[in-house]
């Protein structure tokens, strides 16, 4: 039975099915070296189907390869082993290339390696945490990795709290179960992440004002809401600063949210440029989603003073913008869980709908647990409770619901008075440190370099980085000559220096900086 044929300048094929034998053929000579473009290779699937046969990438690659070889073909295609067609054809195509005066029916029985993944090509490294994978592999015992924001002792080993112990110990004594969460996620988390941020006492918490939803660390709560957005807000869009946290863009673009920057570091002065921050949210259209970081900004480690913070919440409410806080780093920046809730508490006191996406990686050195929360702050109750219901069914096909072990861990210190202030002098000695090595490698950049140039910028930046204003190819230098592995924009993570380091550190920066260009 003749199913249609399908014809192209330079070949003519024609498909041919033959139920009884649950086969496919596909009948053709190909006289000029061409190729097979797309709405050509369109035809051919729909004949594929017409003749009951689902494999359309089963015929880009072989019918593409016959044509531009201009090898005359009469190929099998056994539907009773699809899964394996791709392979065998494949061996069909080489035996007919090294036989190619015959003209008959091929044999699929070798197959080769050949991947039905053929067109998927390799995505780059992750440009943060693929810097983390080229440590590992670099043998050097100078090495030193500066890349990803996580937290190391003095003798750069992780570092898992005290309070975390003390939490998992008292899971284990109470012979917690692993039933599935509910959607939302666990009831004493959700409660303590939300008065951990706005503050247990905020009027937006006690009038149930806010939806919180447990989700994967500070990207899975993003994530959810970049998706939250993309369904209710159709033509909005999200201002992200310029620079920041590189996964941003990746989120906003999986999601299928727009994305334009604002302005927001200043080369010049290495610090912010507030006026060009301000210019371009007010230029931004009404109603635009305005992404800022809680504190701590990643990669540039400056922050809005309280009185810009209270200029920009002006502008945002002028525009009737909705603030989108990412929060990674509450108690990082300053030592101070409440100093560092200070932007986030400023515009809800305002009376100002948002949302806040929270991490616990740094602060309870959870990275690898995936906990934190998404919480939108609604004008009532009842938009609260709506809002919630949705992202819940934004979750659910997702992820379904989320891990409780994080959960319980964040539930336990928070909510215990006793595991909760011994978690505050946990983060102030992480903090502490970090100030510690910001000092000391600002005092060596400062003696070694004979060049006058002036590191203080170094001191005003705060949180886990230092943003050095080392391009791409200084960068590279670092790690090539002197195995500091860091991301190319020229961000170190400073958790993940020594004291001891911070000299060999110096050296590498000052070479890099004035001996490549
Ligand atoms: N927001 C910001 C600003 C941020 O720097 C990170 C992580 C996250 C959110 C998400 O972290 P999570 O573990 O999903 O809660 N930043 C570090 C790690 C990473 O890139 O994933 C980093 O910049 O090194």
């Amino acid at each position: 039975m003749i199913s249609g044929s399908y014809q192209m300048t330079g070949c003519d094929l024609t498909l041919v099915s033959i139920p009884e034998r649950k086969s496919l053929l596909l009948k053709g000579t190909a006289t000029h070296g061409i190729g097979l473009p797309m709405t050509e290779h369109r035809k051919l699937v729909a004949l594929q189907d017409a003749a009951g046969c689902h494999s359309p990438q089963l015929f880009k690659g072989v019918a593409g390869d016959l044509i531009a070889r201009k090898i005359p073909s009469f190929l099998r295609l056994d539907r009773m082993a699809s899964s394996v067609a791709p392979l065998a054809l494949c061996a069909s195509a080489v035996a007919i290339r090294e036989n190619s005066k015959a003209f008959g029916r091929v044999s699929m029985a070798v197959a080769v390696n050949v991947s039905r993944f053929e067109s998927v090509t390799m995505a780059p490294p992750d440009p943060i945490l693929g810097v983390s994978e080229a440590f590992k592999a670099d043998t050097s015992d100078a090495k030193l990795n500066l890349g990803v924001g996580a937290y190391r002792t003095e003798e750069l080993q992780p570092y898992v709290l005290n309070v975390v112990r003390k939490a998992e110990n008292l899971m284990l004594e109470r012979g917690e179960n692993k039933e599935y969460l509910p959607i939302e996620g666990l009831a004493a988390f959700n409660k303590v992440t939300a008065d951990l941020l706005f503050g247990a006492n905020n009027t937006v918490i006690q009038e149930g004002k806010v939806a919180t939803v447990q989700s994967l660390s500070g990207t899975g709560s993003l994530r959810l809401a970049a998706a939250f957005i993309q369904r209710y807000f159709l033509d909005a869009k999200v201002l992200i600063s310029s620079p920041t946290w590189g996964n941003h863009k990746n989120i906003f673009n999986d999601a299928r949210v727009p994305w334009s920057e604002y302005r927001y570091y200043d080369p010049r002065t290495v610090g912010l440029d507030f006026d060009g921050m301000l210019a371009d949210i007010k230029a931004a259209p009404d109603g635009s989603f305005v992404l800022l970081h809680g504190c701590a900004h990643n990669p540039t480690g400056i922050d809005p003073t309280p009185e810009q913070w209270n200029k920009l919440a002006d502008i945002i409410q002028d525009k009737n913008h909705i603030p989108f806080f990412d929060v990674a780093y509450q108690g990082f920046a300053s030592g101070s869980l409440d100093t560092d809730a200070y932007s986030v508490r400023l515009f809800v006191e305002r009376g100002l709908e948002l949302l806040v996406a929270q991490s616990y990686s740094k602060n309870l050195g959870l990275y690898a647990e995936r906990i934190g929360a998404i919480n939108v702050v609604c004008s009532s109750s009842d938009a609260a409770a709506r809002v919630k219901s949705q992202l819940k069914r934004l979750a659910r096909p997702m992820y379904s619901n989320p891990p409780v072990h994080g959960a319980r861990i964040v539930a336990n210190v928070v909510g215990d008075a006793t595991l909760f202030n011994e978690w505050k002098q946990e983060m102030e000695l992480m903090a502490g440190r970090i100030k510690n090595v910001r000092q000391r490698l600002f005092d060596y950049l400062s003696q070694k370099d004979k060049s006058g140039k002036d590191w203080s910028f170094i001191l005003k930046q705060i949180g886990m980085f230092s943003f050095t204003g080392l391009n791409k190819a200084q960068s590279e230098h670092m790690t090539n000559k002197w195995h500091v592995y860091m991301t190319k924009d020229g961000r170190i993570s400073l958790a993940g220096l020594s004291l001891s380091k911070c000299e060999y550190l110096a050296d590498a920066i000052i070479d890099s900086f004035h001996n490549v260009g």
